[in-house]
């Protein structure tokens, strides 16, 4: 056991206030009611600040500005005009992504090298990416004259929180729509630091408004009839809900949902590449990656030697303060998540895998999870089947390329797979034959503004990111 100490420097380049209100027609406002929350750094448990719970009546005022904006300015302006707004706020988020990382990290838990690294570079790559596309739109093989949709409302999970608020946000206004979006209960300052950024950038008012506060301001959200378009990511079981109550509204809808994916290792592989693939594909941010690797299909002819490179190389693995650059793996997100990935990892012990955890220091405070594989695992366990969402492997084997591909997709999700081969022919066959939205070949984890992301089955519908994540704001009918 020792204790928690944040690194203090890196924590002086955020100013982060006591309490915020809610982001709508470009002010900050009050919520209407009392109701307040507060967002805890999961590192330590100390409050980091507190925020507004929106009504029902909050998000109606949000959704108004919204429309007001779309009717009188966003919905009007050229492409060329919306451009320059998001150049402005990609700009904006380069020269303060610094701050914008120690805030992504101290309320989420994520290691700084991974929100400095990763997460930034991709928020502002996916701005200015958008950018580009806000005047061609007629280019994008969705006919010569696609419409914006409207007011699209928002909802997005805890763990990427900037990068999901970019997800949405940015095709959104490139397309002419305006926004109304709800970060996640335990993650709401990055997106609070947004609505400073929207006013740096001088975006008009009502184009975009964050409205914080738990499930039920969601679900006010999605179900306001004056929204068009709702965009949700997060768990496949609020997923199903919001499908059922958008059906028969009009309103389009896109769902980014959970997955279950596998990462398969071909006894030809390269064998120290795929052990960092497989690092990076589970562990990367604590596991809490819809598209983590959370299955290792392994050839049984190199499951000895994988797996004893595989631990060598987790015992090698720091967990920790995440303000610290040395630091690999962060703080679980709340306690509420590490509770249900003790629970899942007891089941798979109850079941019958054998657990095996690197063993390292855990802080007296703060929620930690070390990293974690399961051997033994059948294809029945709650492990193999059910998204843990947190830093946890599940290693099954196979013999066959045929076998591979039917345990990959046995699986009620299709997000996305890795395949490790040297054999080029074999990575388009797997590829072919596995039902996922996304699958990496010699690599994991790779994500890029220009590619759509998206899954197959319960992992939902739509695509973001690409050409393809235009269409999810534009009104493509026949006119
Ligand atoms: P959820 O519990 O589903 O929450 C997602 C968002 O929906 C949060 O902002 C949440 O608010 C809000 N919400 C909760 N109940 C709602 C309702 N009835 N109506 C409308 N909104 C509601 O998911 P999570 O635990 O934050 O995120 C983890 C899940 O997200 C995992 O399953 C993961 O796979 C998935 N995920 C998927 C992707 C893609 S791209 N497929 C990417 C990232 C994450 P509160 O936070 O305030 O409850």
């Amino acid at each position: 056991m020792f204790e928690y100490a944040p690194a203090p420097e890196s924590r002086d380049v955020v100013d982060i206030r006591p309490s915020y209100g809610l982001f709508i027609n470009g002010e900050w406002a009050d919520a209407l009611g009392d109701a307040r929350e507060k967002t805890i750094n999961p590192a330590s448990e100390e409050v980091l600040a507190e925020f507004a719970v929106a009504s029902e009546a909050d998000v109606d005022r949000a959704v108004s500005a919204a429309r007001k904006a779309y009717d009188a300015v966003w919905g009007q302006m050229p492409g060329r005009e919306r451009a320059k707004y998001l150049f402005r706020i990609a700009r904006i988020i380069q020269e303060r992504a610094r701050e914008l990382a120690v805030l992504e990290s101290l309320d989420n838990g994520k290691p700084i090298r991974e929100s400095r690294d990763v997460d930034l570079p991709l928020v502002a790559a996916h701005f200015f990416y958008y950018a580009g596309w806000a005047d061609k739109l007629g280019y994008a093989g969705l006919g010569a004259d696609p419409r914006p949709l409207g007011v699209a409302a928002q909802v997005i999970p805890w763990n990427f929180p900037l990068l999901m608020l970019a997800w949405k946000i940015a095709p959104a206004l490139a397309c002419g729509n305006t926004v109304v979006l709800k970060p996640a209960e335990t993650t709401p300052l990055t997106a609070l630091a947004f609505a400073e950024i929207c006013r740096q950038a001088d975006l008009p008012p009502g184009v975009v408004n964050i409205v914080t506060g738990a499930g039920e301001t969601g679900q006010a959200l999605v179900n306001h009839p004056d929204v068009n378009k709702v965009a949700f990511t997060g768990s496949t079981e609020v997923g199903r809900l919001i499908a059922r109550s958008v059906a028969g509204s009009g309103k389009k809808l896109t769902l980014e949902l959970g997955g279950k994916a596998a990462n398969i290792v071909f006894d030809d592989a390269a064998l120290d590449q795929a052990v960092e693939g497989i690092v990076n594909g589970i562990f990367f941010n604590q596991g809490h990656v819809c598209c983590a690797g959370s299955r290792l299909l392994v050839q049984e002819s190199i499951e000895g030697e994988l797996l004893d490179a595989l631990k060598r190389r987790l015992s090698t693995l720091r967990m920790g303060d995440p303000l610290d650059k040395n630091t690999d793996i962060g703080a679980i997100n709340s306690s509420a998540q590490l509770a249900k990935i003790k629970e899942l990892s007891d089941a798979g012990e109850s079941e019958g895998a054998a657990r095996w955890s690197a063993s390292c220091p855990i802080p007296e405070k703060g929620f930690w999870f070390p990293p974690t594989l399961f051997t033994g695992v059948a294809q029945s366990h709650r492990i193999a089947r059910e998204e843990i969402f947190g830093p946890v492997l599940s290693v099954l084997t196979f013999r066959t390329p045929a076998e591979a591909v039917e345990k990959a997709n046995n699986s009620p999700y299709g997000l996305s797979a890795g395949v490790w081969t040297e054999k080029g022919s074999r990575i388009l066959w797997m590829a072919d034959k596995l039902r996922a939205g996304v699958v990496w070949a010699n690599t994991f984890n790779k994500f890029d503004p220009t590619s759509p992301f998206g899954g197959y089955k319960e992992s939902g519908y739509g695509r973001e990111g690409g050409r393809h994540g235009l269409e999810a704001y534009l009104d493509v009918r026949p006119m």
